[in-house]
């Protein structure tokens, strides 16, 4: 099918039918490379700065200890190797904002090992909130699974985005996550929708799924409706100790793929280049901002896994004439 051909086989549907079928993307997978990104970097430029790209920093403030099985996380108390650690207290929390700030990050996203948060716990996340977005920073947090009134207790707080990812497509969940089904996070994604909070929500390629499930996990993405405003693609950190650490590596330009039509499927997004950066060249990075990515998480440290240095990211932006926005 051409690209044409493909762009007629989804602009059918009304404005409240799903827009998109996992058929109709994995025809733009299968795309010859340059036609996708070529289609990817048209529709980016339509709906966004070409050269701007923003910068979160991440966070851990509750590390390790997790109930939950995911095949890939470090911080399952089933497997990995990360140790249990208490939730920080605001004043680390606050240090390390400004410190992201001073460096240039636009947001700052706080991360908890948790399956949910306590509603104990909730009150001091609520602290860190407050005290984040008072040094002017956007605030994110992503504690896990919310229970009612919990996602309106944070918007109260000040809060910008709640992250809670799809990770991968509902056919593959159960091969990757057994303590909780995935219907829960779909249940938590409409309460952070209805409380008011801006959505980020993506997932992680380089599991062992097929294509087709790279295609399912993005329809699902794509036919929110409203999509996620953010939209993170991680690559797979093999974390040791963790199911997932001999998952063979993806085809990188499978990754590049991925990214594209996640940009032509949602258009308005922000797509996220996430985790895996620290394992890319610059030039796969720049592959990624030409299929349309146009955030990155920015400071040394993911939740647990290494990051590029700062000044890495400094000297690639200033190589391709990115700028931060
Ligand atoms: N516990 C909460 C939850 O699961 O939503 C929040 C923290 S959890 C670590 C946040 C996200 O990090 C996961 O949804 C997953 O997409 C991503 N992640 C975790 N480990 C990863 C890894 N090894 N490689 C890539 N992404 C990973
Ligand atoms: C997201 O999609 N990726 C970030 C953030 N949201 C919370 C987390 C990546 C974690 C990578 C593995 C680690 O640091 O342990
Ligand atoms: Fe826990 Fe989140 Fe890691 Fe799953 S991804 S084990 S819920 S911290």
């Amino acid at each position: 099918m051409t690209a044409t051909n493909t762009l007629h086989a989804v602009a059918t549907a009304s404005a409240s039918a799903p827009r998109w079928t996992a058929l109709a993307l994995l025809e733009l997978f299968e795309l010859p490379f340059m036609d996708l990104l070529f289609r990817a970097q048209q529709i980016h430029r339509q709906h966004h700065a070409a050269n701007a790209v923003q910068r979160s920093t991440l966070l851990s403030i509750k590390t390790g200890g997790c109930s939950e099985d995911c095949g890939y996380c470090s911080q399952s108390a089933r497997h990995g190797e990360v140790q249990r650690e208490a939730l920080l207290d605001i004043e680390a929390v606050v240090t390390a904002a400004q410190a992201a700030k001073d460096k240039g990050a636009t947001r700052f996203c706080m991360g908890a090992a948790w399956r949910g948060p306590k509603d104990k716990d909730l009150d001091q996340v609520a602290d860190m909130i407050g005290a984040v977005k008072a040094l002017g920073l956007e605030t994110c947090v992503t504690l896990g699974m919310l229970k009612q009134g919990q996602a309106e207790r944070l918007k109260s707080a000040g809060l910008d985005y709640y992250n809670h990812n799809l990770d991968t497509a509902p056919e593959f969940y159960g091969q990757v996550i057994t303590t909780h089904a995935q219907s829960e996070r779909f249940d938590t994604l409409d309460q952070v929708r209805e409380a008011g909070l801006k959505v980020c929500c993506g997932g992680i390629v380089g599991m062992g799924e097929t294509r087709r499930a790279r295609a399912s996990l993005l329809v699902e993405l794509a036919n929110m409706n409203p999509p996620p405003e953010s939209v993170p693609i991680n690559q797979l950190v093999p974390m040791p100790g963790t199911p997932l650490e001999n998952a063979p590596p993806l085809d990188p330009f499978e990754f590049v793929r991925t990214i594209a039509v996640a940009r032509i499927a949602m258009p308005a997004s922000m797509v996220r280049l996430s985790a895996g950066r620290q394992e890319m060249s610059d030039e796969l990075q720049a592959l990624c901002f030409l299929a349309g990515a146009n955030s990155i998480f920015y400071g040394d440290k993911l939740l647990t896994a290494g990051n590029p240095e700062a000044d890495r990211d400094e000297a690639l932006f200033a190589r391709l004439g990115l700028s931060a926005v």
